[in-house]
């Protein structure tokens, strides 16, 4: 039997709120991947909820981390990075990715609707530029596509041209594949696009817009994309699985009403995936 695909998923662990390796673990686990955690904080709740969070950074246990999983003599088919506490932490997953030399898929967990979290000025945003540089493949949503390319954020109202201009923008910065989500193509749709640089081609996959925005919906597809990636799929039919599920979860928790603030729904989804 061929060894099951295994990822590396350096994100933090948010007790509350559906987010980063809440999200990463059960979904590549449904998916028949295995996911292996590296936590970079602990976070009682996500930072988004209104009354605050309790953050306990564990940026000083990275390294020894690192040093046990090099004695184990581990292989990755991927190391997927999402929200990320500090700058040292984005160093720590450029020598991680030194380290283990597999496909790196960096989501560049920054913002959103024009925000930036409160958690990050502008240093973090100038070192995940230096991350993105060496990635294999970026899952931006549109606040972090401006933010990375320096430009003026500007709606999330994009039609397919401007965002095949700004994936390219974005791939010269340095990834060889560029993953835009979440742009908003008119009232009704919502049009994810993935451009690869090498074969100098791109894939739109486009769906139903759901009238409401949930938390960690970002983190849900690039974890669905990293799944289909290592199981061997396409990146066009990666793309389109995940821009499917999120479709789905998102549906699912309009329809149950679900607070967006707590996450996108998909527990029960996950036996479909
Ligand atoms: O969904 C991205 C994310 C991940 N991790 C933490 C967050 C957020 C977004 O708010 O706060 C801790």
């Amino acid at each position: 039997m061929a060894k099951l695909p295994q990822v590396a998923a350096i994100h933090d662990l948010s007790g509350f709120g559906r987010c980063s390796l809440n999200i990463a673990l059960p979904v590549l686990s449904a998916m028949g991947v295995r996911c292996c955690p590296v936590p970079t904080a602990i976070l009682s709740n996500h930072t988004e909820f209104s009354v605050g969070y309790f953050f306990h950074d564990l940026t000083a246990i990275l390294d020894d981390y690192l040093a046990y999983w090099q004695k184990l003599n581990l292989q990755f088919n991927a190391i997927y990075s999402g929200f990320l506490g500090s700058e040292q932490q984005i160093e720590f997953v450029l020598k991680f990715a030194n380290t283990f030399s597999s496909t790196l898929i960096v989501d560049p967990v920054m913002g959103d609707l024009g925000q930036i979290y409160t958690t990050f000025g502008p240093d973090f945003c100038n070192k995940m530029r230096k991350l993105i540089a060496q990635a294999d493949i970026i899952t931006p949503n549109l606040t972090e596509a401006y933010v990375l390319t320096e430009h003026q954020y500007n709606g999330e109202s994009l039609n397919e041209s401007e965002a095949l201009s700004l994936a390219k923008n974005l791939a010269e910065i340095g990834p060889k594949k560029v993953v835009l989500t979440g742009i908003h193509r008119d009232d009704e749709h919502i049009l994810n696009l993935a451009f690869d640089k090498s074969q100098n081609s791109h894939y739109i996959e486009a769906v139903t817009r759901v009238p409401q925005q949930y938390n960690g919906t970002g983190d849900a597809f690039t974890t669905v994309l990293t799944g289909a990636l290592v199981l061997g799929q396409s990146l066009p039919a990666a793309l389109k699985k995940a821009t499917e599920f999120l479709y789905k979860a998102t549906k699912f928790s309009y329809d149950n009403h679900v607070d967006p603030i707590d996450g996108v729904a998909l527990e029960p989804l996950l036996k479909e995936i």
